[in-house]
């Protein structure tokens, strides 16, 4: 059987440049949408500071340039950081990623930032080292980025606008040798600064996901320019996050009524700049102190009492580094056959030609705990992959997540189970694929016109996404392979 969507998800594997790039990413959670299923990450939040404002930021939490607004994370010192680090590594063998992404900055921190990495890569080697900065003072460390193997650069940037009239409405104000620079003036000086530090760390190798808020009314006619600059300066993705936005969370948007960006206006940004960039689409906005695979957070099982009172051995033989590798080599095997019974049904960023004949798709909503299988009954589901899918194939999409599951238990059962908000973020979806799921949640979810299935349990996810679109929309199922 020949491949019949024409996958464009693979890699040339006589291209060096190319088996390089992959090597560098297949166990990255972010970095590779097939690996954030397998792998995890674990964020240290040893960066307290920040040199600028950003007016969907509220600094008594976390950098939202990377985490959902209004959460607070602990602070750690690098040594406390790596010891979480080795235990966690002992007990999550899937960790592969130790990302520095606040509570501030990881630049306008850069003793505590480099400090942690120089200690990581002596005990810990086998993991991947990532930061995410805002760019003020990227130019300044790119000697150190190198030095240390961060390998992963995530750069933050909202606009490309020279003017920086865009700029002043997102930052008022930027720190800069002890002064503060305000409005247009800042925003220009951002943006200098942001471009300079990609162009060198590209030229370095290095590789760079840029983030973008989508502020709608704000940025979002300037996000096809980001797109086509990023490409311009060899960016390897682009990660559109909406703007989350509530009076609550004490930001001067979310103050002002600036409303969260919509699911559909993240979807019409993302086809707008998805003809220049690749784009990451399946970010969850984590934690400074995130922990486990992308979506779940695991965070509170590792307090520090936890592992600051062990000293370095005991820690260094708990993380266990052979059987770390075993376990990444099991995961491995698992993914290639993952792969074989999927039949190559997914294609990265795939226009709509590309997945119908007719250029007619459906949305279908997924719940799955990881492993690329669909392990998640519906009434524990917090998220929903969402796919898009044709009688030629397929392409994920976003996940959406919810504040309550439908079922959280039988002791908190009364009878008057959440399913509104349910209703709401499924409401342009065509089928829910679940592990299981009750009659009276599948009738309430039939009253939007969703059609839920749980025939496919425990089924590869793309395969089935694949299989059950046609089998309702399409008739008859093409074979692949
Ligand atoms: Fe962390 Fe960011 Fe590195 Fe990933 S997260 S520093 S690149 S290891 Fe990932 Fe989390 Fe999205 Fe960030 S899902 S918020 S993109
Ligand atoms: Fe907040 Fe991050 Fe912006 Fe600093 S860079 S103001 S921490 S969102």
């Amino acid at each position: 059987m020949s491949c019949a969507c024409g996958t464009s998800n693979s890699f040339d594997p006589n291209d060096p440049k190319a088996l390089e790039i992959q090597a560098k990413i297949n166990n990255h959670p972010c970095y590779s949408e097939g690996a954030h299923q397998h792998y995890a990450r674990i964020h240290v939040p040893v960066a307290p500071a920040c040199n600028i404002q950003c007016n969907y930021c509220n600094r008594k939490y976390d950098c939202s340039n990377e985490s959902r607004p209004g959460v607070t994370s602990g602070k750690l010192t690098p040594e406390e950081a790596v010891k979480k680090v080795l235990y966690v590594g002992g007990e999550i063998q899937q960790l592969s990623v130790v990302g520095i992404a606040g509570p501030g900055d990881a630049l306008a921190n850069p003793d505590k930032t480099f400090t942690t990495f120089r200690l990581l890569q002596e005990k810990a080697p086998d993991l991947k080292l990532c930061l995410s900065t805002n760019g003020l003072r990227l130019p300044e460390y790119i000697d150190e980025i190198v030095k240390y193997n961060v390998d992963h650069v995530t750069v933050t940037i909202n606009t490309v606008d020279e003017t920086g009239e865009i700029g002043a409405k997102i930052y008022p104000w930027v720190h800069w040798e002890h002064r503060k620079i305000k409005g247009k003036e800042g925003a220009k000086l951002l943006l200098k600064k942001q471009l300079e530090g990609i162009k060198m760390l590209t030229d370095r190798g290095i590789l760079i996901k840029a983030n973008s808020v989508l502020i709608p009314g704000v940025n979002d006619k300037d996000l096809p320019n980001v797109a086509k600059k990023l490409k311009e300066l060899g960016v390897f993705l682009h990660n559109i996050m909406p703007l989350l936005s509530a009076p609550e969370f004490g930001t001067k948007f979310g103050l002002e009524g600036v409303p969260s960006a919509t699911d559909q206006e993240v979807m019409a940004a993302q086809e707008a700049c998805g003809m220049d960039m690749k784009l990451m689409s399946h970010c969850r906005q984590c934690r400074a102190d995130a922990v486990g695979l992308i979506g779940e957070d695991r965070g509170e099982e590792f307090g520090k009492e936890v592992y600051t009172a062990l000293d370095f051995n005991t820690l260094e033989n708990k993380y266990n580094i052979y059987a770390r590798q075993e376990f990444h080599q099991k995961i491995e095997t698992w993914r290639k056959a993952l792969e074989i019974a999927n039949e190559r049904i997914k294609i990265e960023q795939a226009s709509k030609e590309q997945l119908s004949s007719t250029g007619q798709t459906k949305l279908i909503a997924v719940t799955t705990s990881g492993e690329g299988v669909i392990n998640m009954h519906f009434g524990s589901a917090k998220e929903f992959l969402i796919y898009e899918a044709g009688d030629k194939a397929i392409k994920f999409v976003m996940h959406r997540k919810i504040e309550s599951a439908y079922c959280s238990g039988p002791e908190n059962c009364h009878g008057n189970n959440p399913i509104e908000e349910i209703k709401q973020t499924l409401k342009d979806c065509d089928i829910l694929l679940t592990e299981k799921i009750g009659d009276c949640p599948m009738g309430e979810l039939g009253s939007i016109g969703l059609i839920c299935d749980d025939s496919y349990a425990l089924q590869p996810i793309e395969k089935s996404v694949y299989e059950a679109t046609n089998k309702y929309f399409f008739q008859s199922v093409k074979e692949v392979g």
